[in-house]
């Protein structure tokens, strides 16, 4: 398929139709692209939490704002076997292992690519998300074996710097090529509801179906405001907005990975469903994300089976590398 080069009118015209035809529409391109009746599942693990140097505005490991995240040192090989092990075990496809951190220290670096390689020993799908990276750094994770990186763009870029001062715009892009040389699927996405106007929205989906490839993986998240950052008395988004923002992701990102990402825990079911009926068809399973609350995995999978939906097998994923 040709790459589209997406106009902020044309991301417009989809965000204003009305929302029966949008889903319409957004169902039907995900039925051309997948089996809608399959739901990917991944399971976090924060590898190093807490006290990072970043002031993202939302987030709970920033070392800028006090939260109640109690800051703990890289974890142990064994202890991420054990984790991702059980993860496998209740249906996981993919283990992916987040860190608090500007970029990558040296002395630390090494101790994750063990820890890649190890997943990838296990047969899963290993995805890291540990800040900025040289070209370097994406090379070694390559060679490791690393399927996915996540770095998220998470806002517009005319809103980027009323969340986040301590990096650019730019920085993240930066990153995402030194990723895709390296010959990495990406995986990147936002978070909505964090005050941006929808105009923003439309930016943020615009830059990331623009990107010079488009993302493989793209998580949308649902602002968890979490009490002592500067973003916990934010207004919550309204629910058919974030909707909306789901269906024209699936639009114009046809074949990626649409992942219903942080802010799961007080959705309802419906809420649930009408997200993935808007072409959601990845989410995060087990009881916590890297830090926050997640629906217990009982009830996701108490909800799949109403639906008529479940777990995508791992020879059902298409990984490129
Ligand atoms: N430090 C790395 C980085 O920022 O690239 C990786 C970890 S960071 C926690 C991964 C992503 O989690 C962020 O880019 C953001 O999209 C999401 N996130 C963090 N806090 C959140 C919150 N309170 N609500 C929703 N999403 C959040
Ligand atoms: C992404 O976009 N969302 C995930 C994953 N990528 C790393 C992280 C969500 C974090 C939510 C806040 C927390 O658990 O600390
Ligand atoms: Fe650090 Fe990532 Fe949180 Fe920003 S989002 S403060 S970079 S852990």
């Amino acid at each position: 398929m040709t790459k589209k080069n997406w106009e902020l009118n044309q991301v417009a015209e989809l965000f204003n139709l009305p929302f029966l035809e949008l889903l319409y529409q957004a169902q039907k391109s995900h039925r051309e692209n997948f089996d809608n009746t399959q739901m990917q599942l991944s399971t976090l693990l924060s590898i190093k939490t807490g006290t990072c140097p970043e002031d993202c505005s939302y987030c709970p490991q920033s070392g800028h704002y006090k939260t109640e995240v109690e800051k703990e040192k890289l974890l142990d090989l064994e202890s991420v076997i054990a984790k991702a092990t059980q993860a496998k075990a209740t249906g996981a496809t993919r283990f992916c292992m987040g860190a608090a951190w500007r970029n990558p220290p040296k002395k630390d670096f090494p101790k994750v690519l063990e820890m890649i390689k190890a997943v990838k020993k296990l047969g899963m799908e290993a995805c890291v998300t540990l800040g900025m990276l040289d070209e370097e750094q994406a090379q070694a994770l390559k060679e490791a074996g690393l399927d996915y990186y996540n770095h998220n763009l998470d806002t517009s870029p005319e809103y980027y710097s009323e969340v986040i001062t301590t990096r650019t715009y730019d920085d993240r892009l930066d990153t995402l090529e030194h990723v895709r040389n390296a010959g990495m699927n990406t995986c990147c996405g936002g978070i909505i509801g964090m005050g941006e106007t929808r105009d923003d929205r439309l930016e943020l989906l615009r830059q990331l179906a623009n990107l010079p490839s488009v993302p493989e993986s793209v998580p949308i998240n649902r602002l968890i405001p979490i009490p002592g950052t500067p973003l916990a008395e934010t207004q919550r988004i309204d629910p058919f907005e974030f909707v909306r923002t789901i269906a024209v992701a699936r639009i114009m990102m046809p074949q990626s990975m649409i992942r219903l990402s942080a802010g799961r825990e007080d959705m309802t079911e419906e809420m649930h469903a009408l997200c993935y009926m808007a072409g959601a068809n990845s989410i995060f399973v087990g009881d916590t994300l890297l830090t926050a609350k997640n629906p217990a995995k009982t009830q996701d999978m108490t909800l799949l089976t109403k639906l008529g939906m479940a777990p995508q097998a791992l020879e059902n994923s298409d990984v490129t590398c």
